[in-house]
């Protein structure tokens, strides 16, 4: 039997960062993208998030997100592990989000992370930008994208449209 292919591989520090990370699953969910996704630490339990990371390989994988919150050292671990795009989600913490947005957006020159916004809005993100990746060379995913976006204004034009009936 052939191996399952996934196009995307998501990991996430610690348990507590799914509800953010969920945001962004919704949508690789809503336009029927696969992806595998797995809890890894890179400070608790790197082993894994290198067996991770080798598994998804194997498996197709196109693009990685990763999202870690504090020292938010796990983007930059996975870039270090691949040469695929890494797109990293900074998760909320006792400083706002901001050490994990500067662990993430200052990676040293050479191995690169792109650091979306931290929270719910990176999370959204971090899927439309590997979506985005990815229809680079497929027609179908970037049909699908154009049909996010139209949808997107949809929902502002009808949404506009309440607020001006309302005066
Ligand atoms: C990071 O530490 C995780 O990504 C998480 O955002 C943060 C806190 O983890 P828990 O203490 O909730 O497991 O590694």
């Amino acid at each position: 039997m052939a191996a399952r292919t996934y196009l995307v591989g998501i990991i996430m520090g610690s348990d507590s960062d799914y509800s953010v990370v969920s945001h962004g699953i919704e949508i690789l969910k809503k336009l029927s993208i696969s992806y595998k996704v797995t809890v890894a630490s890179a400070h608790r339990t790197p082993q894994k998030v290198r067996q991770f990371i080798a598994a998804c390989e194997k498996q197709g994988v196109q693009v990685f997100i990763a999202a870690a919150g504090g020292a938010a050292h796990l983007p930059g671990m996975v870039a270090a592990e691949t040469i695929k795009p890494v797109i990293g989600i900074p998760i909320t913490s006792t400083l706002s989000g901001f050490d994990s947005l500067l662990s993430i957006v200052q990676m040293p020159g050479g191995i690169p992370v792109a650091a979306m916004a931290i929270g719910k809005a990176g999370a959204k993100n971090a899927a439309l930008l590997a979506v985005a990746i990815m229809a680079l060379r497929n027609s179908q995913t970037a049909k699908k994208l154009l049909a996010y976006r139209d949808e997107m204004k949809k929902e502002v034009e009808r949404k506009a449209k309440n607020i001006e009936s309302q005066g």
